[in-house]
């Protein structure tokens, strides 16, 4: 059977994007950042290298302009977030913290804390950092910020 060169051309283009994050999360649009995803209003990029979350948070503001670690505000960015882990769902930073005036959590970013997936039983306040993928894929658990784990970054498209 003879190859017809669009099919092959589509296969490597899949094969590709397979292997960077999942043919679900497009390409980053932004001239310089294509080597990070779009996921929602974001660019986005999972660094594999563990540092503890404070180191996290500066490696994403270094970044690009207006980078954190990722803020997560609905159910369509957390299942983003799981996928960029890969099939291997590593524990991974993200940008949520808990105050320690008064036990609030807060964004990195700024933005509002509007929605978790906590896993049941958490935050048990054993640490005050958020990784996500801890005991299930895509869940939340509360855990000392020295901990040392990858990080997804993430700085908003601008209109
Ligand atoms: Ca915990």
């Amino acid at each position: 059977m003879m190859f017809r060169p669009i099919l092959v051309i589509t296969l490597v283009i899949l094969l590709l994007h397979e292997g960077n994050t999942g043919p679900w999360v497009a390409q980053c649009p932004v001239t310089n950042y294509s080597e990070w995803s779009k996921l929602g209003p974001y660019c986005v990029k999972y660094f594999q290298q563990p540092v503890p979350f404070g180191q996290a948070e500066m490696k994403c503001r270094g970044e690009a302009p207006d980078s954190h670690l990722i803020s997560i505000h609905d159910g369509e960015t957390n299942n983003g977030v799981q996928i960029l882990t890969g099939s291997g769902n590593a524990m991974v930073w993200i940008g949520g913290m808990r105050l320690p005036n008064n036990g609030n959590f807060v964004w990195t970013d700024g933005s509002k804390w509007d929605y978790t997936n906590w896993v049941p039983g958490q935050p048990d306040g054993n640490g005050d950092c958020v990784q996500i993928n801890w005991n299930s894929p895509g869940m939340w658990d509360d855990v000392q910020c020295w901990s040392r784990l990858g990080y997804i970054c993430a700085f908003k498209m601008q209109g």
